[in-house]
């Protein structure tokens, strides 16, 4: 039958749960916390009134519960934009695809999804221990050149591209719709930014150990091209969002200043923050 997917495709567990999430389609809210962390997950969860479900598989930890009355879940997704690849297939295939009968469903569901994560500053002025909304995003880290593209231009993009200098690297640039109806959440954050989304921690950062960076000036140039800040997830999380018809909007807490070397003087106390800000502001 049209549109039915292959067990290959669209891959569930013994009990009809979705391969990686393992989690089934009562199991999500509406509204939808991504952290990067497993542990962070029952940090955020011991907030809620109640926890209904505590799911996990590898790095792919699920709480659900209600906060306030509303009913929310957190999850966390690892590290790195492959996992956003796993992530929001699966989410999606929760609300916008009958599992058992493997077709697509014929009314859309669209996602809130809120990440809530750290980054590092590229920026010397922004200070550490405050909350950064992504607006743009560049992303570096390859994944979406696997999927059919959306185009998107404006000044910061089209400068991005024109002057972007590493040409063995692809930049692909996103925006978040929402910006407008999610930014609301988060209309008082200290900053609102341009994020650039690498393929991993070290040289993709900058950052030299025992081995030399592409470019000793890697990051003081993204600044001087526009870019607030920088994390390993919110260029997937925006393009498949966009591509899936999900809402999404990223904050962050900027625990490094790498262009000062500076780093949050008590990470966890941070964390506590980023927390009880989002939470106040995504549930009335
Ligand atoms: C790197 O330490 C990790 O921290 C940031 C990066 O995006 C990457 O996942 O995000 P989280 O704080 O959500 O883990
Ligand atoms: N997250 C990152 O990816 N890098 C940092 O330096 C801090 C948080």
């Amino acid at each position: 039958m049209l549109n039915k997917l292959a067990a290959s495709e669209l891959v569930l567990n013994d009990d009809g749960s979705v391969y990686h999430l393992n989690l089934l389609p009562e199991d999500i809210a509406d509204k939808i916390i991504l952290v990067g962390d497993p542990d962070r997950v029952a940090k955020v969860s011991k907030y809620f009134d109640n926890v209904e479900i505590k799911k996990n598989k590898r790095e792919f930890y699920t709480h659900t519960g209600t906060l306030r009355g509303e009913r929310i879940t957190v999850m966390s997704t690892g590290i790195g934009t492959e996992n956003i690849d796993i992530v929001m297939n699966e989410l999606d295939a929760l609300v916008n695809i009958d599992l058992q009968n493997k077709e697509f469903k014929t009314e859309h569901k669209a996602l809130e999804l809120f990440r809530m994560g750290t980054c590092g500053s590229v920026n010397p002025d922004v200070q550490v221990d405050n909350m950064l909304v992504t607006q743009n995003v560049v992303g570096l880290d390859g994944l979406m050149h696997f999927y059919q593209d959306y185009s998107f231009e404006n000044e910061f993009s089209k400068n991005f591209i024109e002057k972007f200098p590493y040409e063995k690297i692809k930049p692909m640039l996103y925006f978040s719709d929402w910006a407008e109806e999610m930014g609301e959440y988060y209309k008082d954050a200290k900053y609102h930014g341009n994020t650039a989304t690498f393929p991993g921690f070290y040289a993709p950062q900058g950052r030299q150990l025992r081995l030399k960076a592409l470019d000793d000036k890697f990051l003081e140039t993204l600044n001087d091209l526009g870019v607030t800040n920088f994390e390993m997830e919110t260029s997937a999380i925006y393009a498949l969002s966009k591509l899936l018809g999900h809402k999404a909007i990223t904050v962050n807490n900027v625990i490094a200043n790498r262009r000062r070397g500076e780093f949050s003087a008590d990470h966890h106390a941070s964390e506590k923050n980023l927390i009880d800000w989002v939470l106040e502001r995504i549930i009335k």
